[in-house]
């Protein structure tokens, strides 16, 4: 049986190096770290807007191995401003992560967010043979399973959420709640990553559209849709090995050599949401209230840019720019900076390399649908602490974490200290139940029990 995978990201993008030749580099982000290694196992077709060499219309992935077939669409810049940047980035997302304050419902938005849907739908019908499974992927892409529901009854579709699922209270504030809600509820199976989640999505379809719940299916006149609460698991097994080899140990000596002391890590997507700036001010008053951990203990924090068109992205890098130079110039001393900002995308061998130099890692959103970089520490690290945000879909499986509300500054504050005072037997075993939860509920038990969820859904 084929499989389809429809999400806004490629996999892969085309880049021409100096030479002119074209290479395709994996994407860095969530989404695409986990689907890649499902399709290379069973083959068949992922639909995405093409980023970049317009005339490349489809193409064999990944590079050198070809398991899979690309199909990339094409989007006007007009389209993407509106579909992308405008209702997925200033409309969906924000909605989602309880951030009214940033939300922009514009019908411009709406109407190319109906377009873009649609070209995505035309293009699952063209790939579509019977038998074949789709799974549609996130918030860019809430239509496409109606769309494709209406051109082929008998489809098996699957869609999978990767953000939060918001309250009705705060859901309803969207013009076009129901249309989203029908949207979706054109698939068979829809998966999020937590039961709250879950529980949301069924009360936003009873509330916005008077549909019934049972248990975890929503009853439409004709049809159930079940509703699967299923957390993204990561290739622990892949981190795991490529923390023991010697590249990446030398990689992590040199970390911690050049860093000078024991460090705290960030690592995220720049985003609002993944509250930095929020962990940057804990961490400069961590240092103003301990006066003796100045010069012994120092802040990695690793933030690649993204959406940067978005107006609020390009505010938060600029008020981030000027808090770690506030830190830096209050309290750096010569041969010691508080804290070094990296910008740049890292490839895997020197993600894995921070993440096993790290003594304590930090990943503090202020809301998240799950979290892959606290899974990917937690299987890397061999005596670390991790301090999770509640606020991120991991703490619902990840208890053996240092669990803090990031809004409470104090308590973020105060969770640093005990992070690094935190004995060694204990920061051990908490890592090895997380560890322990990591291999049995890894990436590839994830995809196979969404789509044996969906195969056997009737
Ligand atoms: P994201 O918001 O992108 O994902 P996250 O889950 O943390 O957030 O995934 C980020 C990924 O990008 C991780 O695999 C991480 O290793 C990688 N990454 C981050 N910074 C990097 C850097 N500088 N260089 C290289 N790689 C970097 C969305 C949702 C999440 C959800 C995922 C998956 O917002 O809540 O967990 O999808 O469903």
């Amino acid at each position: 049986m084929g499989l389809i995978v429809v999400s806004n990201r490629e996999p892969y993008s085309p880049v021409r190096e100096g030479d002119g030749e074209l290479h395709w580099k994996a994407a860095v982000g969530g989404l695409t770290a986990a689907l890649d290694p499902v399709l290379r196992e069973r083959g068949g077709t992922w639909i995405a807007w093409g980023d970049g060499e317009r005339e490349i219309r489809s193409v064999e992935l990944p590079p050198g191995e070809e398991r899979y077939r690309l199909e990339r669409l094409h989007l006007r810049e007009s389209e993407l401003q509106d579909y992308y940047y405008g209702f997925s980035n200033r409309a969906l997302w924000p909605l989602s992560h309880y951030f009214l304050n940033r939300v922009r419902y514009l019908g411009r938005y709406w109407r190319a967010y109906q377009r873009v849907n649609r070209r995505f739908a035309e293009a699952v019908v063209r790939a579509y043979r019977p038998g074949d499974l789709i799974w549609v992927h996130d918030y860019q892409l809430c239509l496409v399973p109606s769309l494709v529901r209406e051109a082929l009854p008998e489809a098996r579709i699957g869609f999978f959420w990767h953000i939060p699922w918001p309250s009705s209270e705060v859901f309803r504030t969207l013009p076009w709640d129901r249309e989203i809600l029908e949207g979706i509820l054109g698939a068979n199976v829809v998966g999020v990553h937590v039961l709250e989640y879950a529980r949301h999505f069924r009360s936003c379809c009873r509330i916005v559209l008077g549909y019934d719940n049972d248990g975890r299916v929503v009853r439409i006149s004709q049809r159930e849709v079940q509703v699967e609460a299923l957390p993204i698991g990561i290739e622990a097994q892949t981190f795991v090995e490529l923390s023991q080899t010697p590249e990446v140990r030398r990689a992590a000596g040199e970390l911690r050599q050049q860093v000078g002391t024991p460090f705290l890590l960030g690592v995220d997507r720049l985003d609002y949401t993944k509250g930095i700036l929020e962990r940057l001010e804990a961490f400069g008053e961590y240092l103003g209230r301990y006066p003796e951990a100045q010069g012994r203990v120092t802040l990695v924090q690793i933030a690649v840019p993204s959406r940067e068109q978005v107006d609020a992205y390009r505010q938060l890098r600029e008020q981030i720019e000027r808090l770690v130079g506030r830190i830096n110039g209050t309290y750096g001393q010569a041969g010691w900076t508080p804290v070094h900002y990296i910008t740049r995308g890292l490839d895997r061998l020197e993600l894995v390399a921070y993440y096993l130099a790290a003594d304590v890692m930090l990943v503090t959103p202020l809301r998240d649908g799950l979290n892959l970089v606290a899974k990917e520490f937690a299987a890397v690290s061999e005596q670390g602490v991790l301090i999770l945000s509640e606020f991120a879909g991991a703490a619902a499986e990840m208890h053996e974490a240092l669990l803090v509300n990031p809004y409470d500054h104090d308590g973020l504050v105060r969770a640093i200290g005990q992070a690094l005072s935190m004995p060694l037997a204990e920061r051990r075993q908490r890592l090895e139940c997380l560890k322990a939860r990591l291999r049995r509920f890894d990436l590839t038990t994830w995809a196979k029990a969404f789509l044996h969820a969906l195969e056997e859904n009737r």
